[in-house]
């Protein structure tokens, strides 16, 4: 098998962290996304998509989204668990992993990419102000997920979970978007500490 990695883009690392925290291995390509490699002809080939992480099975299968990727090594690779085991717990980290995506991660992605120079080749048009209108909307979201780490130690729950990896890649991501995590939101920062000195934080 093979992954189709991409460098420090947030949803190529959300598969590594998961990689890492699992102790698995996989043998990995990077493509260049500052070079538009997503889409070369060959690489469009494997996701017409053109996104990245792509995992590639030995007999051909393509498996796009890095919540399927991850899911695929999990059901491999059950222990330890990163989704959950009784029913109530998948659920609730399947759920903290939408909201973190819907309303964290893919609000910052907007920033990023529709401000930052480097993504204007990729965002076409870049719409500075859809930027502007995320910003309040990731703060309230911020805030909310403070108030949520003062109850428990990890995002869904008392185990560390992949929800736990989503928020970790979303809340790095904000610095390359000029965003910042407010000193107030203690439970947050505490929780960002924590998450930072696990080893699969360096993936
Ligand atoms: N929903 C997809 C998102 C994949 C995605 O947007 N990847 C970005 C990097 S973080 C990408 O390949 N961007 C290339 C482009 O926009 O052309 C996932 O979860 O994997």
């Amino acid at each position: 098998m093979k992954l189709y990695d991409g460098g420090r883009a947030p949803n190529p690392r959300r598969v590594r962290v998961y990689l890492a925290e699992k102790g698995i291995s996989v043998p990995t390509e990077q493509v260049e996304l500052g070079v538009l490699g997503q889409k070369s002809a060959a690489f469009t080939a494997i996701n017409p998509i053109q996104r990245v992480p792509v995992l590639v099975l030995d007999d051909g299968t393509v498996i796009a989204e890095s919540i399927a990727i991850c899911r695929y090594f999990e059901a491999l690779h059950p222990d330890p668990s990163l989704f959950g085991r009784t029913p109530q717990d998948i659920a609730h980290i399947e759920m903290w992993n939408r909201r973190l995506e819907l309303h964290l991660l893919f609000p910052i992605s907007h920033v990023f990419r529709n401000t930052h120079p480097a993504m204007k080749e990729m965002e076409v048009p870049q719409v500075a102000a859809w930027a502007e209108a995320n910003k309040p909307r990731i703060a309230e979201f911020l805030t909310f997920l403070d108030g949520e780490l003062k109850k428990r130690t990890y995002v869904a729950g008392e185990n560390f979970s992949v929800a736990d990896i989503t928020a970790l890649v979303a809340v790095d991501f904000m610095k390359v978007s000029k965003l910042s995590v407010p000193d107030a939101l203690a439970h947050l920062r505490r929780w960002y500490q924590a998450m930072s000195a696990r080893p699969s934080a360096a993936a």
